[in-house]
């Protein structure tokens, strides 16, 4: 039966109406339960070998447009849709966002899952179920509050499977239940993401926005992601937590292994799991015990898990390595405790040198040393970050396991971020070059031959130009906030950090807005968007987005400068904003601290829709800007080895940099100005200024003069719109080497080796 009779009849059999006067809720339901059921009748990806990527978060966003998409029927559906007068993008607004991650690592892992899938690669995600997920930001007198965010209802994607596997805790066992998540390659076969739960998660413990009692692991375990860990009792969860996802993990493949008739002893011909970060990092040690559990030695059982095993390491900044004080994990998780002194044992014999120790003299586990010693590949996220890991951060290593390393620079999913969020884009490039990029997203090169089309070029804007309005609706129906859609769209989406600068963004607004209320108009209007959520314990983060805030209030209640510019910063930026911001997007803001952002993966997707790049040469920027070249880029501020200088030689000093340019005190000093202090905190706005003018760790100070210096020459320039358009199709025709399929063919190459 064709797609659309079977939407049509199962409107009929569960709700007794017609597609045309059923609700758009109705719809959706009906539309859920058929094509839940196509997926349950796709094939399942199988193989002698597969890969098992284990993370602690797996940002998926909402399925259902990628399942039309993979399912190859999206178009059948919209026309279905439209004509009994419905929109089928309405319809996918009814989904809830799961929000099972953070940021980048998370929003990774389900790029990888969709290419794994695409590729045709046996390849399954071990995760957890995180009934709240990450919290839901509101803002609040200029200030971001937290409040749940459930997203399970009876019209989710998950799937309850009949697993169950006990988990042993020093004090407390607990059975484990097992959801899982029907992954679709592109036109292909499926894999699955498996998300383990407890059945006794109470939602009722929440109190106050995002309170709850740390200790009740019975009733908190899979309540949030990352529960804020500034205090013991959340530390301790997040090692309930990952304990609790490693084991199911492992119990599950070892069930698999032995019920193909697999003898444990060649596992790792089998088997590759792929530890996303540190958070799983004790996958390695509850796999050794299990092991030993079925008979194997302690030897045996070292040697197999360091050959199953592999690691990525995505960040070098020293506060997420994860260190656990030993008596933590004595007082959690005791059997794994004779099994870490086994391998710092066997690491010391290879190398007795503290800097690579498991346990070191304080009695503290490093989690990425057992990865890096037990492991058979360590892998940084983009060529620079793979570089720092081997001559800086991880050198210690990299001289004992040379081969070890490798890089595997990151990559996202077309399906979602350009098929998905952007069909007019697609539907033009499809006109142009077929849809071989489809399947080989190297074929948008093909795009260069039009980069002197004047048609071409004009129609590239005019998608440009369309995305933008749509944006405008979104934020005006959401935030209550009208945009200018003639304003350059000026964009910064990504988690509120410091080394993430958008503290270095606010001085060039100060900046704009001071010239303005001197007369000095800038080229072109602009609107400066925000997104960002701050973790709930990170001080300085929720000061600058207090800062931001007020800002956007000045801006918009000053006549006189509202017209030329304009702030906005949007509550609860998640994947479902990020679909409709980044292909409307002008600029892209990559301006992290060189060195500091291990890859970035929102400048691919923000290139991918003909964005251009104003960033650092960090992360994957630096290989942006050799792909695009000078002119369809623009890179500014310190290099990665002048800061990692500055860090060694402890010589950088903002009061420096303010001393030599007044012009940049000024901007700095408006943070604590009359006009700022009269509408927000005092605490929070001197904090701020009182960190960027003595302490400035991440050197914003440093890079400001550079930043707004680049930033006007991008607004003059894109006053050339048959010159700017030859950049945004310059940066679409080489985005190819980003797509997360060429990621997911290197790691199954150097890595997984799977079939
Ligand atoms: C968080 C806590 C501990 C260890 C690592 C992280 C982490 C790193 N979370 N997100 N990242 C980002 O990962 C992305 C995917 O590789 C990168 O593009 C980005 O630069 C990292 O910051």
């Amino acid at each position: 039966m064709d797609v659309k009779t079977l939407i049509e009849e199962r409107v009929q059999t569960l709700f007794n109406l017609s597609l045309k006067d059923c609700s758009d809720e109705q719809a959706y339901v009906a539309l859920l339960s058929v094509v839940k059921e196509l997926l349950e009748d796709k094939k399942t990806i199988e193989g002698d070998r597969k890969v098992y990527y284990f993370s602690a978060e797996f940002l998926i966003g909402k399925l259902m447009s990628n399942n039309l998409i993979n399912l190859g029927i999206r178009k059948e559906v919209k026309e279905l849709f439209e004509a009994n007068g419905k929109s089928l993008a309405e319809i996918e607004e009814i989904e809830a966002e799961p929000s099972l991650g953070n940021g980048g690592l998370g929003r990774l892992a389900a790029c990888f899952l969709d290419s794994i899938a695409t590729l045709d690669l046996p390849g399954d995600g071990v995760g957890l179920n995180y009934h709240l997920g990450l919290f839901k930001q509101v803002f609040d007198h200029n200030k971001q509050c937290e409040t749940p965010n459930p997203w399970i209802d009876d019209h989710s994607w998950l799937i309850p499977t009949n697993k169950h596997y006990t988990v042993d805790f020093k004090d407390f066992s607990l059975k484990s239940e097992l959801y899982d998540l029907d992954v679709l390659g592109y036109k292909g076969n499926k894999n699955k993401l498996h998300l383990f739960d407890i059945v006794s998660v109470d939602e009722h413990i929440v109190h106050d926005g995002i309170q709850f009692d740390k200790s009740n692991i019975l009733k908190n375990l899979t309540l949030f992601l990352y529960p804020d860990d500034s205090d013991e009792d959340g530390r301790k969860l997040r090692i309930y937590q990952q304990y609790f996802m490693v084991s199911n993990g492992a119990q599950m493949i070892l069930e698999d292994i032995k019920k193909r008739g697999i003898s444990l002893t060649e596992l790792d011909k089998h088997v590759c799991i792929q530890i996303n970060d540190t958070h799983p990092s004790m996958v390695i040690p509850e796999l050794i015990r299990l092991l030993m559990q079925e008979g194997l030695t302690m030897k045996q059982a070292i040697d197999i898990t360091s050959k199953t095993c592999a690691y990525t390491n995505h960040t070098i900044l020293a506060e997420a390595l994860e260190k656990w004080p030993m008596y933590y994990l004595e007082e959690i998780v005791p059997q794994l405790i004779p099994i870490i002194e086994a391998l710092d044992a066997v690491a010391s014999e290879r190398c007795a040198d503290e800097k690579v120790a498991i346990i070191d003299s304080n009695k503290t586990v490093h989690m990425a040393h057992m990865d890096i010693h037990f492991g058979f590949s360590i892998n940084g996220v983009a060529a620079i970050h793979t570089d720092i890991l081997k001559d800086t951060e991880l050198h210690d290593f990299y001289k004992l396991y040379p081969t070890h390393f490798n890089n595997k620079t990151n990559g996202v999913t077309f399906r979602r971020w350009l098929l998905s969020c952007n069909e007019e884009l697609t539907a033009f490039i499809d006109k142009l070059i077929g849809e071989g990029y489809k399947e080989d997203a190297n074929k948008l090169e093909e795009l260069q031959k039009f980069v002197d089309d004047d048609a071409v070029l004009e129609e590239l804007l005019a998608i440009k130009q369309t995305k933008k309005e749509q944006l405008a609706h979104v934020i005006e129906a959401k935030e209550g906030i009208k945009l200018n859609p003639s304003s350059i769209f000026d964009v910064q989406v990504k988690r509120l950090h410091e080394y993430k600068r958008q503290q270095m963004n606010v001085l060039y607004i100060i900046y704009q807005y001071l010239q303005i209320k001197a007369g000095n108009k800038p080229a072109h209007p602009i609107t400066c968007i925000f997104g960002a959520k701050a973790a709930p314990a990170y001080i300085l983060a929720k000061d600058i987005i207090h800062t931001i805030l007020c800002l956007q209030q000045i801006i918009d209640n000053d006549p006189e400068v509202s017209p030329y510019l304009k702030v906005v910063m949007v509550e609860n930026y998640n994947v479902t904003y990020a679909e409709s911001i980044i292909p409307a997007a002008d600029f892209s803001e990559q301006i992290s601290l060189a060195s500091k952002e291990a890859s970035g993966t929102s400048n691919m997707k923000f290139m991918l829709n003909g964005a251009v790049t104003l960033g650092t040469d960090d992360g994957a920027n630096v290989e942006i800007h050799e792909f695009v070249g000078d002119d369809n880029i623009y890179i500014f501020g310190a290099k990665a080895d002048t800061v990692i200088a500055h860090y060694q030689n402890g010589d950088y000093h903002p009061q420096d940099v303010l001393a030599n340019d007044p012009e940049l005190r000024k901007l700095v000093d408006f943070i604590v100005s009359d006009e700022m202090k009269a509408i927000g905190d005092q605490e929070c706005l001197y904090r701020l200024y009182n960190d960027m003018t003595n302490k400035d760790w991440f050197m914003a100070l440093l890079d400001a003069r550079d930043y707004i210096q680049t930033k006007e020459q991008a607004i003059a320039d894109f006053n050339d719109r048959k010159a700017w358009a030859k950049k945004m199709l310059i940066n679409i025709s080489k985005a190819g080497f980003f797509s997360s399929d060429r990621t997911i063919a290197q790691y199954n190459e150097d890595i997984w080796k799977l079939k």
